[in-house]
C-alpha cells in the first residue's frame, strides 16, 4: 500500500506545499501533478466538480505520485464518505466552528475505533495501489483531516477545536476569515484582527501539536507564512495560475488588459 507522504511530512514538522484544482477536469488534474507539488486538493465547494470528475482526478493525480485531496462541499458525513471511497487521501473541511463541528468531521473521515466510517467500495484501496482489505486496515493513519478555520467563531474556539483528536491541519480561509469580521474578503492584509487571529491559529495548533496551514495568492506570500511557522501551504489554484500567466503575456505584446479577475 502506497503511503501519504504529505501527513508524514507534516508530522516531522517539514512544510509542504499544493495549490487547488478548481477546473472539473481529470486531464487538468494530470498535468498539474506533474509539476512537482506534493499535493493537490480537488476543489468541490465553490465548483461544478461532480464525484465522477473528482474521483478520476484523484486516480490521476495519486498515479503521478502526488496526494490527491478535495475539499468537500460542506461538512457532512456523506461528502466525506463518498470523496474518501473514491480515492482521495485527504480532506479539506471547510467552516468548522466548533468542537462539535470538528468532532463529527474527524468520525466520518476514520474507520473505528477512532470513528464510525463505513467500509465498502474499490477505488479508495486502488487509489492507495492496495487491496479493499489492507485498506481498511491502514486508512487511518493515512487519512490526512484538514479543518478550516475561516470564521471568527472558530478563532474563539480554536482551544475546543484544535485539541480534538484525529485533527492532522487546521487551514486558515483568509477570505471567508475577513468577510466574517465584516472586511472585504482577500488572501492577506495588515488588518490588527486579522492579523491576531492569524497568530492565535499559529499558537494554539503549536499547542495542541496541529500543523497550521493557510492558502496564500502567491509564492511570495507563501514564503513569508513558512518562516512564520505555517506548514501546509495552498497556493491560489490552477485557474488562477492560468489567467495570470494569460494576463502577462496578453500584456507583454500590448493587449490592454483590464480586469482583474479571480485570484484563486
Ligand atoms: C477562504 O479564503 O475563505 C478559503 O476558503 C480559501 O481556501
Ligand atoms: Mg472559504
Amino acid at each position: 500500500m502506497k503511503s501519504n507522504h504529505v501527513r508524514t511530512k507534516l508530522k516531522r514538522g517539514e512544510p509542504s506545499i499544493g495549490t487547488w484544482l478548481n477546473l472539473p477536469d481529470p486531464m487538468a488534474a494530470q498535468l498539474m501533478a506533474q509539476v512537482g507539488f506534493d499535493w493537490l486538493t480537488v476543489e468541490m465547494e465553490h465548483t461544478p466538480v461532480t464525484i465522477e470528475a473528482a474521483a478520476r482526478s484523484f486516480a490521476a493525480i495519486s498515479g503521478n505520485g502526488v496526494v490527491p485531496l478535495v475539499r468537500v462541499p460542506w461538512n457532512t458525513g456523506e461528502n466525506i464518505k463518498r470523496v474518501l471511497d473514491t480515492g482521495a487521501w485527504g480532506i479539506v473541511v471547510p467552516m468548522v466552528n466548533s468542537r462539535l463541528e470538528a468532532e463529527a468531521a474527524v468520525a466520518a473521515a476514520r474507520y473505528a475505533p477512532l470513528g464510525t466510517r463505513s467500509v465498502g467500495g474499490q477505488l479508495h484501496a486502488a487509489s492507495f495501489a492496495t487491496d479493499p482489505a489492507t485498506y481498511y486496515a491502514h486508512a487511518n493513519e493515512e487519512i490526512l483531516v484538514v479543518l478550516m478555520a475561516e470564521h471568527v467563531k472558530a478563532i474563539e474556539a480554536a482551544d475546543d477545536i484544535f485539541s480534538v483528536p484525529g485533527i492532522d491541519v487546521v487551514f486558515i480561509g483568509p477570505n471567508d476569515l475577513h468577510q466574517s469580521m465584516g472586511k472585504k474578503p482577500r488572501f492577506d492584509s495588515d488588518d490588527p484582527e486579522f492579523v491576531q487571529a492569524v497568530k492565535h491559529v499559529l499558537d494554539t495548533a503549536s499547542k495542541y501539536g496541529v500543523a497550521p496551514g493557510i492558502h496564500v495568492a502567491d509564492a511570495a506570500q507563501a514564503r513569508r507564512r513558512m518562516a512564520e511557522g505555517f506548514q501546509f501551504i495552498a497556493i491560489a489554484s490552477e485557474i488562477g495560475m492560468m489567467l495570470a500567466k494569460a494576463r502577462e503575456i496578453a500584456q507583454a505584446v500590448g493587449i490592454n488588459v483590464t480586469k482583474e479577475g479571480i485570484k484563486y
